[in-house]
């Protein structure tokens, strides 16, 4: 079998003074999103992310928390990685520039462009920007014309690397190579900014201490973008990088603040090095929080914890690709997000997919019906089917997320149609009836089939549970989207397990729990300057499912302010319009209370009648979507979705109404 073409990707590379919100998620959804489609277009992919650790705004930032650099950035890189892990988006490699193998690469790179004749001696005094990490064009005593937080007057002896003379190789780089730089509105960007003539560029500092060293230059520290962008060299091999194989990039996949950076500068390092250049810079556009950037700085950031908390992964992943034109910006709002699950999780792909199967089970025996004769519905049905694979593939590798996606939900709503005028439910069991309905089934299930195809590289937690629904193995990604076509579903294959997939919520509700658990989110201390949080068991129970397993150290006599006691289930019941919450009655030791538990979508009521769990009985009582609930029953929370798992007694026959301390 010939080798796979290698397909070689990466995210920026975050700062580490601060914690990920959804903007930085954005960039790397979208990295995971093309790393999952390219691997089922049959490529060797690779991903890097990781952390960019060095700088006067570490440096200032550790001095604050008290404690020394490296300890600082270890802390928050594993903050982030962790996240990273936890959403699923984890890049194949995960660089920090304070690796041995980075520097190692930063100093090589720097050696080739010096040996190579362009970098010399000079000083500089120029105004500062620490928060970007840039000089910036202003007098002294004026803003950073980008961010608008004060400059610093910094004079200093450092090295030149000759940008002036890569003004030519680099239009003529853009000029041969029209795709390198995305969007075009970019593109125009950079290029009237290079035709507008290019500075020498200081790439050394000696005012800041933390940073990789110049050797035999000391105390020479590399400025944090000649660092910063060989991370994505480092990652694939550094000097060796032939033996890896992934070097030149096919795409780095930038934000459009740092274009400048990508599409300038890095060529022109790589240039001087003589190296291969990067295929192509993609930069996108910025999330907006109510008209403004989504940033630290602006204290309007909003995480990802609490969105996948109560929405799941795949709902922030289809809400970020489909809300927003790849490229553009787009306005973040809770509403839209809640209503996009609603209308195209819900009631879309989900609720397709689990009448598909109900209907499936109750007239085929649980198994992919065999088609009798297509009428011609049934064959529209199957060109649009077919149509929508090569427009969604065409959009895919242009990364139009939003249009390849609206070209998939209609596919969806043509279905719901078609089930609607074919209504399969309403005929009868005469011999051709039921080879009727077998057809109709038949179609819908294969239109199911490929919509989980298509849609798995930006809900491949959902697409995973549809495909085993469909009694497939593997997974979705195991299909070769080269060869994707109608008619790839075997008659006659059983169903597998259904399992939930997006459970309708009530706007409101979600609103409100998200936001209250993103209020918590800001409210924990920076991960450097509070010692490791033991993970306590969250409380689940009352309406949340859980509270977020972090929390301050109390005394002893806090802790003996909540009363908690055995109690045994008598009574479960689900409550009619909210879908997550059970109304129990528990027997307590001394009474019978009313108590509702968010745990509908995990536990059966029938199943819990008899179980001895934990219980919060000195809880203010409240009432939950209008029924009174006294007390809270104590849950762990597991996993992103926070999947509640009752505390319970499984090793003594503890006695009801008996205290836990
Ligand atoms: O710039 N909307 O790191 P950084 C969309 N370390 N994307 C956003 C965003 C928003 N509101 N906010 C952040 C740096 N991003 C450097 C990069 S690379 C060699 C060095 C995303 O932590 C977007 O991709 O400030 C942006 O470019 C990146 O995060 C900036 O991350």
């Amino acid at each position: 079998m010939p080798a796979k073409p290698k397909y070689y990707l990466t995210t920026p590379i975050y700062y580490t003074n601060g914690l990920p919100h959804i903007g930085h998620t954005y960039s790397t959804i979208v990295c995971d999103t093309i790393r999952r489609y390219k691997r089922m277009r049959g490529y060797d992919v690779v991903m890097t992310t990781g952390t960019d650790e060095h700088g006067v705004n570490v440096e200032r930032s550790a001095k604050k928390a008290g404690v020394p650099e490296s300890e600082f950035v270890a802390k928050m890189a594993a903050e982030w990685r962790a996240l990273w892990d936890e959403l699923g988006v984890q890049g194949d490699e995960f660089i920090r520039t304070t690796d041995l193998k980075h520097a190692h690469t930063v100093q090589w790179l720097f050696k080739q462009c010096r040996d190579n004749g362009f970098v010399y001696p000079g000083h500089y005094t120029g105004q500062y920007c620490i928060y970007d990490n840039a000089y910036v064009d202003v007098k002294p005593g004026e803003n950073c014309p980008d961010c608008g937080r004060p400059t610093e007057t910094v004079t200093e002896a450092n090295f030149y690397f000759k940008l002036s003379a890569f003004q030519k190789p680099l239009l003529d780089w853009y000029a041969k190579h029209p795709n390198f730089i995305q969007p075009e509105a970019r593109r125009n960007e950079v290029l009237s900014f290079v035709e507008g003539g290019l500075r020498d560029l200081s790439i050394t500092r000696t005012s800041v201490r933390w940073g990789i060293p110049v050797p035999g230059e000391e105390p020479h520290v590399f400025y944090v973008w000649f660092d910063a962008l060989t991370a994505y060299l480092s990652a694939v091999g550094g000097p060796q990088y032939e033996k890896t194989g992934y070097w030149p990039a096919d795409v780095h996949l930038v934000g459009k603040e740092i274009i400048r950076f990508h599409a300038v500068y890095w060529p022109a390092f790589l240039m001087a090095a003589g190296l291969p250049l990067p295929k192509q810079v993609w930069a996108h556009g910025w999330l907006l929080m109510d008209s403004a950037k989504m940033s630290k700085s602006l204290g309007n950031v909003v995480r990802p914890r609490p969105i996948v908390h109560v929405l799941g992964m795949d709902a922030l992943r289809y809400y970020l690709l489909r809300e927003t034109v790849f490229g553009q910006d787009g306005n973040f709002s809770y509403d839209a997000l809640v209503q996009r699950y609603n209308s195209d999780l819900a009631n879309g792909l989900g609720n397709l997919a689990s009448r598909t199967a109900a209907m499936i089970e109750k007239n085929s025996g649980g198994k992919i019906p065999k088609p009798g004769d297509l009428q011609p519905q049934d064959t529209a049905l199957a060109a649009k089917a077919q149509e929508t694979i090569g427009e969604v593939l065409e959009q895919y590798d242009k990364l139009g997320f939003s249009l390849a996606l609206e070209e998939l939900w209609s596919l969806i709503a043509a279905t719901d149609k078609y089930l609607t005028t074919e209504h399969p439910w309403s005929l009868g069991e005469t011999d051709a009836d039921q080879k009727r309905r077998a057809t109709i089934l038949w179609t819908t299930a294969e239109v199911l089939w490929i919509v989980t195809v298509l849609t798995h590289p930006v809900l491949p937690e959902s697409t995973a549970k549809v495909w085993t629904l469909l009694g497939q193995t593997g997974q979705p990604s195991s299909v070769a989207l080269d060869g994707l076509r109608w008619g790839q579903l075997a008659p006659g294959t059983p169903l597998g397990k259904s399992q939930a997939l997006f459970p309708r919520i009530e706007k409101a509700e979600a609103i409100e729990r998200m936001e209250a658990m993103e209020k918590e989110e800001q409210k924990q201390p920076s991960p450097v300057t509070t010692p490791a949080p033991a993970s306590a068991p969250a409380v689940g129970g009352a309406a949340t499912a859980a509270a977020p397993a972090t929390a301050e150290k109390i005394g002893i006599e806090d802790f003996a302010k909540v009363e908690m006691r055995v109690g045994q289930i008598k009574t479960a019941e689900r409550i009619v319009g909210a879908d997550k919450l059970l109304k129990l009655t528990v027997d307590i030791g001394t009474e019978i209370r009313q108590i509702c538990a968010g745990i509908a979508q995990y536990y059966e009521p029938e199943k819990l009648i008899g179980r001895k769990v934990a219980v919060v009985v000195n809880l203010a009582p409240r009432k939950l979507r209008g029924v009174e609930s006294n007390g809270m029953i104590v849950a762990a929370s597991v996993g992103p979705e926070g999947r509640p798992v009752l505390a319970g007694f499984p090793d003594e026959d503890v006695e009801i109404g008996a205290r836990l301390k």
